[in-house]
C-alpha cells in the first residue's frame, strides 16, 4: 500500500506513473476498489475543486455512479472537495490536504461506447440475367441469340449481333 499523500501529490504520483487516481464508474469497480484499498481509506481521482458541488473524475469526467456514504458530500467546514473511499466501499468528501493512502488505477475511465454504425445496407445488387438462345438449321448451322434481362429496368435487351457457327 502507497505512503500517505495529499490528493493532489497523490494524484502527481499516480500521472508520473502514466496512471490516476482510482475512478470508479461502477458497481462492480467499486467493489474491486474495495478489494485493492485492502481495508485503508484511499483516495479517490473525484473532485469538486474547479466548480463546488460539481463533482468529476480527474477534472474532466462527470461521474456516472456515485456510491457517497450518508448525508455526503456534505462539503462540511471549511470545504471538502476531494474524495475519499472509506470502510465498506461509500465515498466521503474531505479536505483535500488531509493525508491519505491511495490506489492508482491504469486506463479506470471507460469512454462512452461510441455510436452503432447505421445499420442499412444497400440492397445486393443483382447481376442482370444472360439468356443465350441457339436456334439449329436445317443445314446445320447454328444462330444465337444474346437476351439480357436488366433487372432493374425489368427489361430484355437484344443483342444486335448475331453469331453463325457450325
Ligand atoms: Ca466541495
Ligand atoms: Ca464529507
Amino acid at each position: 500500500m502507497s505512503d500517505t499523500l495529499a490528493w493532489a501529490d497523490a494524484d502527481a504520483a499516480c500521472q508520473a506513473a502514466g496512471q490516476q487516481l482510482a475512478t470508479v464508474q461502477s458497481a462492480a469497480q467499486n467493489a474491486l476498489l474495495t478489494t485493492a484499498a485492502g481495508g485503508n481509506t484511499v483516495w479517490m481521482g473525484g473532485t469538486d475543486a474547479a466548480s463546488e458541488g460539481k463533482w468529476m473524475w480527474d477534472n474532466n469526467t462527470p461521474l456516472s455512479y456515485t456510491y457517497w456514504g450518508p448525508s455526503e458530500p456534505n462539503d462540511a467546514g471549511d470545504g471538502e472537495d476531494c474524495m475519499e473511499f472509506y470502510g465498506e466501499g461509500k465515498w466521503n468528501d474531505v479536505p483535500c490536504a488531509r493525508a491519505r493512502r491511495y490506489v492508482c488505477a491504469v486506463n479506470c475511465l471507460q469512454p462512452l461506447p461510441p455510436p452503432p454504425p447505421p445499420s442499412r445496407l444497400p440492397p445486393p445488387s443483382l447481376p442482370n440475367l444472360v439468356f443465350e438462345l441457339t436456334e439449329s438449321f436445317d443445314d446445320e448451322a447454328q444462330q444465337r441469340d444474346a437476351v439480357e434481362y436488366n433487372r432493374a429496368e425489368n427489361s430484355f435487351v437484344f443483342d444486335g449481333s448475331r453469331s453463325f457457327v457450325r
